[in-house]
């Protein structure tokens, strides 16, 4: 059903949407191709939620160039009023041929953008790299489907599965590069939680520190996994030139059916990267378990530099006015502490897509202990610190290898002098 041009320029659509990694949120991360046979017309990603979605950059980009084109879209195209107007009603105004779309969107169900596009007489196929779009939208895909975020666990332990010495001590073990990767994998993320343990003992900020991110998009320096990822500028034979180039806002600047030149494509760079230099990026919100309301005045997470969101037991009571900059929220307490199912279908009502858990043993063994883990970004520090540092995670013992927590690996890599695996835990 779909030939090797479709899967190339498919594939493109896919390193657009990954443009859009840490800007998003809460809308998916979404690209898209707009071609006539294998020359491409037009093509745009979403940028950042209530702007433009990719369908209408590339429209705009193809301006007549569209008439009769072949539309390549990693998400289905929403069919609703949200804020913006139906991109359904523009695909079908510019008269395209042919829709291919990666995914179906579980949000647009009621929008019946594929049935009006069908009406209108333009051919819609659907499910060419499904997988890897959504892969892109792990995220926004759990929220949607299962209310509640995708959880990332972030650890970092010794060769012999130790996180700290006995007396806390934990700085360092992973080296630099690991630790610029992090912020990477911290970008991408809606939200960054964390436990009052933590705070307690660490103190840390846990923003972005985007001086080690590199606003390079889709297969650049920028992400964890982008370099390997795609293969459209290799496979689509319509490569006119490697000049750098900006993708125009504007559609009467451009000539309708020009090949364009498969060249990175550029940031987006008109988005202003306040406060953290890195355009456009939406700053993950700090979220901290404290129960009893026990962060103190002066900790880094209340500082201004990022949304921080506390969440403690119903009755909790805050002394003074340290938290007037930041939200508390109550949540029903378990017998363990806060209700951790009760907290992710709160941080999945704010929008929240992917939540990087940055805690210690304690809330990353419950965690796990509840089922409420999707993936573990694990880096392993060629070091060994012996049997009386602190182990990985806080896990009830097992008698039974049957009861095992079985993960599976997804992605090995060495970042410096450390190792990184990322795991997962369901069959998602
Ligand atoms: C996007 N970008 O390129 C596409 C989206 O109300 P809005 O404008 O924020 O629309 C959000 C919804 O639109 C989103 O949740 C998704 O279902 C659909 N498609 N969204 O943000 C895009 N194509
Ligand atoms: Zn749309």
């Amino acid at each position: 059903m779909f030939s090797a041009c479709d899967h190339a320029l498919m594939a493109r659509a896919l390193r657009l949407a990954e443009c859009g990694l840490a800007t998003t949120q809460p809308n998916p991360r979404v690209g898209c191709v707009i071609a006539q046979s294998d020359v491409v017309v037009g093509e745009g990603w979403h940028r950042h939620a209530g702007g433009p979605h990719a369908e209408v950059f590339a429209l705009r980009e193809a301006g007549e160039g569209a008439r009769g084109a072949t539309v390549y879209v990693t998400l289905e195209p929403c069919g609703l009023y949200g804020r913006t107007p139906p991109c359904a009603d523009a695909l079908i105004a510019a008269g395209v041929a042919r829709v291919v779309i990666a995914t179906e969107d579980a949000f647009q169900r009621e929008g019946g953008a594929i049935d009006r596009l069908r009406g209108a007489g333009t051919t819609v196929e659907s499910g060419l790299m499904r997988e890897a779009a959504r892969e892109l939208n792990r995220g926004f895909f759990s929220r949607v489907e299962r209310g509640r975020p995708w959880v990332r666990v972030k650890l970092a332990m010794s060769l012999d599965g130790r996180t700290a010495l006995a007396n806390g001590e934990s700085k360092w073990i992973t080296g630099e590069a690991a630790r610029a990767d992090v912020q990477r994998w911290r970008a991408r993320s809606s939200a960054i939680l964390t436990g009052i343990g933590t705070v307690l003992a660490d103190d840390p900020a846990l923003t972005v520190r985007s001086n080690s991110l590199s606003p390079g998009c889709a297969g650049g320096e920028g992400w964890g996994e982008g370099a390997e990822r795609g293969g459209a500028t290799r496979l689509v034979a319509v490569v006119a030139s490697n000049e750098a180039r900006d993708l125009p806002q504007d559609a009467s600047s451009v000539e309708p059916s020009r090949p364009r030149p498969l060249t990175q494509p550029s940031p987006p760079r008109e988005l202003g990267g306040e406060g953290y230099g890195f355009p456009g990026l939406v700053a993950p919100m700090r979220v901290v378990l404290d129960r009893q309301l026990r962060t103190p005045r002066g900790a880094q997470v209340l500082n201004g530099a990022a949304p921080t969101l506390l969440l403690h037991a119903r009755g909790a009571v805050a002394g003074g006015d340290r938290f007037v900059q930041v939200e508390c929220a109550a949540v029903e307490t378990g017998a363990g502490g806060l209700d951790l199912a009760e907290v992710l279908r709160q941080l999945a009502a704010r929008g929240m897509n992917e939540v990087q858990v940055e805690a210690g043993p304690i809330l990353s063994g419950a965690l796990f202990a509840a089922g409420l883990v999707d993936e573990l970004l694990l880096y392993v520090a060629p070091v060994l610190l012996g049997d009386a540092a602190r182990p990985l995670l806080a896990l009830p013992s097992l008698s039974d290898m049957a009861a095992r927590w079985q993960l599976r690996v997804v992605e090995q890599r060495q970042i410096g002098e450390d190792l990184r695996l990322l795991l997962r835990t369901s069959e998602t």
